[in-house]
């Protein structure tokens, strides 16, 4: 298998690698490096860019100089090994201030401050060139019914919204927020909780225009979802902004697993459709392919390299194998049985009267009885896959 290149575009939060193996059970099972080191080691291993959190780079309570001085040693080890900042993203969970969330709080002045904390991020980011804004609202949520007006706090879900969006556009910055949808955990709920219910709240926001998703695979998986459906939607309604890929064996706790090594088949028609596009044509995503992954805690610091490059290898070979599936002319002529271009025509064509349709016969039997070939599709993707 060919090297990550450039080309790739693979990035990596750097929560991601910087993961110290702490989980409700048991403390730190490695060491702590600086961000500008993962930073290096990263560009090393052959990614194209970082994503951080305000709080991976400099500490809640740090001073301005302090923060200052660290983000500068982050940008700098970045553009000394060529790496793009492509998104920035605020921690408004770890600080017990934000146990009950920051834009939900029913605490207003909390709700203000994170506000505050992430009107400041948003600076950060444009200052440091990240062209997307990610808000994974993993606080906002409850464990118990009672606890909140839950149409209060779409409403304040939508105002906080709103209003970032509503700075960045008023600031003239080159950033797109995009919201990261989880089912639960750290809340027993969370709000937004699948890419729907996301899309959902974005189709009412006035400044919608710059809100969009950063679909996680193992979070749309804890649900019991199919992820490339999603992405898929996402796409249709224009709103793939970003992606956080990983992987998750099922719906139980949040596993931030390397891509594919959980649900591989699905990671496949992931890929197929990141590198091939819908089979008729239609949106694409371009964007960073983003790595959000855990390296598991039983890996020390040489683990956790190997399981960064297992996330890109990982992409690789399955994107070769994914157009090697695509570009079989046995593939198209199953595609052509199982009527997969027929999908792209109109039900009812231009010009067509609705008379048309009514009038038309149609012989139920043969059409009931028609063969469609999924199976064998199917098989033919495993085929590239494994075979
Ligand atoms: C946190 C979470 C991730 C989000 C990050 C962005 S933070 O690690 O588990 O899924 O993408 O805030
Ligand atoms: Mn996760
Ligand atoms: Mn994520």
């Amino acid at each position: 298998m060919r090297k990550p290149a450039k080309e790739d575009k693979f990035s990596f939060g750097l929560w991601t690698v910087g993961w110290t193996g702490t989980d409700p059970f048991g403390g730190d099972s490695r060491p702590a490096l600086d961000p500008w080191v993962y930073t290096e080691k990263l560009a090393e291993l052959g990614a194209w860019g970082i994503t951080f959190h305000d709080n991976d780079v400099f500490a809640f309570d740090a001073s301005d100089a302090e923060r200052a001085e660290r983000v500068g040693k982050v940008k700098e080890a970045a553009d000394a090994n060529g790496l793009t900042i492509e998104m920035v993203t605020t921690n408004t969970f770890s600080h017990p201030i934000f146990k009950d969330g920051g834009f939900t709080n029913n605490d207003r002045s909390i709700r203000r401050f994170g506000l505050q904390k992430i009107l400041r991020n948003v600076d950060l980011a444009a200052e440091v060139g990240a062209t997307t804004f990610v808000m994974w609202g993993g606080r906002e949520g409850t464990e118990y019914d009672s606890s909140k007006d839950l149409n209060a706090a779409f409403e304040r879900y939508k105002e906080g919204l709103d209003t970032v969006a509503g700075y960045i556009k008023e600031k003239g910055y080159d950033l797109k927020i995009g919201l990261e949808p989880k089912p639960n955990e750290p809340r027993g709920d969370i709000f937004l909780p699948t890419i729907g219910h996301a899309l959902g709240i974005i189709a009412e926001l006035d400044n919608g225009d710059i809100v969009g998703l950063n679909p996680e695979t193992g979070h749309e998986q804890m649900a019991g979802l199919n992820y490339t459906h999603g992405l898929a939607q996402a796409l249709n309604a224009g709103k793939l902004f970003h992606i956080d890929l990983n992987g998750q064996a099922g719906p139980r706790y949040d596993q931030d697993k390397c891509f594919g090594h959980g649900d591989l088949a699905s990671a496949f028609f992931t890929v197929d459709l990141l590198v091939n596009g819908f089979s008729n044509g239609g949106p694409r995503y371009e964007g960073p392919i983003h790595f959000d992954y855990k390296p598991s805690r039983t890996e020390g610091l040489e683990g956790v390299w190997e399981s960064a490059a297992a996330n890109m290898e990982m992409y690789l070979m399955l994107a070769e194998k994914a157009k090697a599936f695509r570009a079989d002319p046995r593939t198209q002529e199953i595609m052509e049985a199982a009527s997969v271009p027929e999908l792209a025509e109109p039900t009812v064509a231009e010009g067509e009267s609705l008379d048309d349709v009514r009038a038309e016969k149609y012989d139920v039997a043969a059409l009931a009885a028609r063969e469609y070939h999924y199976v064998e599709l199917y098989q033919q993707a495993m085929r590239h896959l494994i075979g």
